[in-house]
């Protein structure tokens, strides 16, 4: 009896945790679509409570499918400011019954909001405009992309191309969603129209501003430019101004350096012409242009550039000869990294560059090379105090073939030497391995190295230098530089080692 009393009891407690929740239900509407009305009527099916109790609704929308806001309760009708135009909403709803027990509608909806067709806005053409020339083929027309404030709706284009400035005849191209469009091969030497239609969804459609491009006029073959000619008889030869008729043309060539006025040259219906030019023209730069004349279409057209450079160049020539500058031939030097100067050499060849080779030759004997130099001086680094030196140059053009400067002169390097108290070593202290930096060495001297128990670790002669670099490689502890000059006086230094 008592075990009865308990279980009814236990009964009491479990049937109200153990209350099922409302029973499944889905929406109704707005499912997937686009309202006309920012009036919006929402609907969903009705969920059953297994204890046939009251059940209540919360809609729950959101602009951006996470972020949801408690909308309103109990009823199914909704109009709020909430909801705006050009906007896309998810929902849901939720039920809850009388013991607190909720259950979410089967799916969550969309729906968006369009009470107003807007049309595209307005947006610009980027590529090829203001008259600019371009090549004639397949050339890319770019635009900016149009903005359509409908929510859903697709800006699709349509290109208009036309040779009239006020496109009265045309050609028209789908480019549909993309902001470009490749044109096929176009007429050479041509002034093109163009213009994008924009459209909507809802065939809404917004017009671009016309812009206008040029396409290049006839080709010259050759010679190419900037390519070298090696003969004196000159092919010029181009490519046909018209397919259809036969101007006449005129070649146009002048000498650049000479700054002279194009010679010009009636050569008929020929599209090839041949030069001979004179032994005086070798090495020379000219540039030349060809006018095509046609009588039937009354136009004078200039072909695609306006000129195009070349070199008559036989042959590869030595640089021209050339003279050295400073210091002065038999110059004494008070410095230990004297500045070589030359003059520029200059090569006969048009295009043709030049690189130079320093020769340094100590009195000590032997002969120091410093190779390629890009400009006429150098900074030398490489000689020793109280030493004569003789220098020259060698210039070397691209072909390989060189030529020696015009004289070989000489400086005697007589560099001020440091005073032997102002001696200085750093760092100090140094670290176990690394450089160390001595200055003010005084004439011909050896360094010295020697650990605090006074075994020698390292020597070296460092005569003719006002400063040294030595690379240590010691273990801690304390150590003496000694610098023994030539006249048998010497210098200590201590430093540490970490
Ligand atoms: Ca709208
Ligand atoms: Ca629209
Ligand atoms: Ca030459
Ligand atoms: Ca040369």
């Amino acid at each position: 009896m008592k075990i009865n009393i308990l279980l009814s009891l236990m009964i009491l407690f479990i049937v109200p945790i153990f209350a099922a929740p409302p029973g499944a239900f889905d929406l109704i509407s707005p499912d997937q679509e686009i309202l006309n009305s920012d009036n919006v009527l929402f609907s969903w099916e009705s969920s059953i409570d297994p204890e046939a109790g009251p059940v209540t609704y919360t809609v729950w929308i959101s602009d951006n499918c996470s972020d949801y806001t408690k909308a309103f309760s109990t009823v199914d009708t909704y109009g709020s400011a909430l909801i705006q135009e050009n906007s896309e909403y998810w929902w849901y709803v939720s039920a809850e019954d009388q013991d607190l027990e909720k259950t979410d509608s089967d799916s969550i909806s969309w729906f968006g909001v369009n009470e107003v067709e807007e049309d595209p806005e307005a947006f610009n053409l980027i590529f090829p405009i203001g008259n600019i020339q371009i090549e004639k083929e397949n050339p890319e027309l770019t635009w900016q992309h149009s903005h359509d404030n409908d929510p859903w709706d697709t800006v699709t284009y349509t290109v208009f191309l036309s040779t009239s400035s006020g496109m009265d005849t045309y050609v028209s191209y789908i480019a549909g969603e993309t902001n470009s469009y490749s044109l096929g091969v176009l007429k050479e030497d041509m002034s093109y129209y163009w213009q994008v239609i924009a459209s909507d969804t809802a065939l809404n459609t917004r017009a671009s501003a016309i812009e206008n491009f040029k396409t290049f006029s006839f080709e010259l073959f050759s010679p190419l430019s900037f390519s070298k000619v090696d003969t004196l008889n000159v092919t010029f030869s181009w490519d046909r101004a018209h397919s259809a008729d036969t101007p006449t043309y005129e070649i146009r060539i002048r000498e650049v350096s000479a700054a002279d006025l194009y010679v010009m040259q009636n050569v008929g219906s020929d599209t090839q012409f041949v030069k001979p030019f004179g032994t005086d023209n070798d090495n020379s730069l000219f540039e030349w242009q060809v006018y095509a004349y046609d009588p039937e279409r009354g136009t004078t057209r200039i072909s695609r550039y306006s000129s195009q450079t070349f070199s008559v160049d036989i042959a590869n020539e030595n640089p021209y000869p050339f003279s050295l500058f400073s210091p002065s031939d038999s110059a004494i030097l008070e410095t230990l990294h004297p500045e070589l100067v030359w003059n520029p050499s200059q090569d006969p060849d048009p295009w043709d560059g030049v690189s130079y080779t320093l020769h340094l030759l100590p009195d000590s004997g032997g002969e120091i090379t410093v190779s390629p130099i890009f400009s006429n001086f150098y900074t030398l680094t490489e000689v020793e105090n109280f030493h004569s030196y003789t220098w020259y140059i060698t210039a070397t053009d691209s072909g390989g073939l060189h030529s020696d400067s015009l004289e070989q002169f000489c400086f005697r390097i007589t560099a001020p030497v440091a005073e032997r108290e102002l001696l200085t070593l750093s760092p100090n202290p140094m670290k176990k391995a690394g450089e160390m930096r001595i200055s003010a060495i005084c004439g011909d001297c050896v360094l010295k190295i020697f650990d605090s128990s006074g075994n020698l670790i390292l020597e070296k002669d460092v005569s003719g230098k006002n400063e040294a670099t030595i690379n240590i490689d010691l273990a801690s502890g304390i150590y003496f530089l000694y610098v023994e000059y030539a006249d048998g006086e010497g210098l200590i230094r201590r430093f540490g080692v970490y």
